[in-house]
């Protein structure tokens, strides 16, 4: 390779290492009704992406609304909360665009609701639906989630978590 070439191909490579490394690791804020925190005197917990995926995963096959059928990889929503000791009945959700819902454990309990990291076994990206995305198991379960007010628990873009 000319010298003026490897230039090139070490310029690309830095500006993919650069961007890789100011892409900021998604952090889940957990607050609200829980018994453990990383923050005691905001009483919250800060998630890191590496204690997320340290808990079980789990898979779910499912279209939705906006993707086609695919393969949604995460944590149960039971399980993010047992690890932050949570004890309410419900969840309120906010995402980076500041969309807020509130949603039941008892649903997450009855169909192994995941937080979703990956679609396909690519990281959900943040600039779409990332960085967690609430999937229920529609296809699953048709009579019972193939319906209009299930869309609106289709929550993309995650960021925090607020137990009640
Ligand atoms: N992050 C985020 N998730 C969201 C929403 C939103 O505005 N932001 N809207 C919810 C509601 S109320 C519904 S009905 C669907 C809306 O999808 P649509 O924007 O394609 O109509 O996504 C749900 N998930
Ligand atoms: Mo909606």
């Amino acid at each position: 390779m000319k010298a003026a070439m490897k230039g090139v191909v070490a310029a690309m490579v830095m500006a993919i290492v650069s961007a890789a490394a100011t892409a900021a690791p998604p952090t889940l804020e957990i607050s609200g009704n829980l018994s453990h925190f990383t923050d005691t005197a905001k009483k919250s917990y800060k998630m890191s992406e590496t204690e997320f995926l340290s808990l079980p995963q789990s898979t779910i096959k499912t279209g939705t609304n906006w993707t086609p059928v695919s393969r949604f990889t995460g944590v149960k929503i039971t399980d993010v909360l047992d690890a932050v000791g949570a004890k309410g009945d419900t969840v309120e959700f906010r995402t980076l665009d500041d969309y807020t819902v509130q949603l039941p454990i008892a649903e997450f309990r009855k169909y192994g609701v995941i937080l979703a990291r990956y679609i396909d076994g690519k990281p959900l990206d943040p600039s779409k639906w990332g960085p967690y995305f609430v999937i229920y198991p529609k296809d699953d379960f048709p009579a019972e989630l193939n319906v209009p007010t299930t869309e609106a628990k289709f929550i993309w873009q995650v960021t925090r978590l607020i137990v009640r």
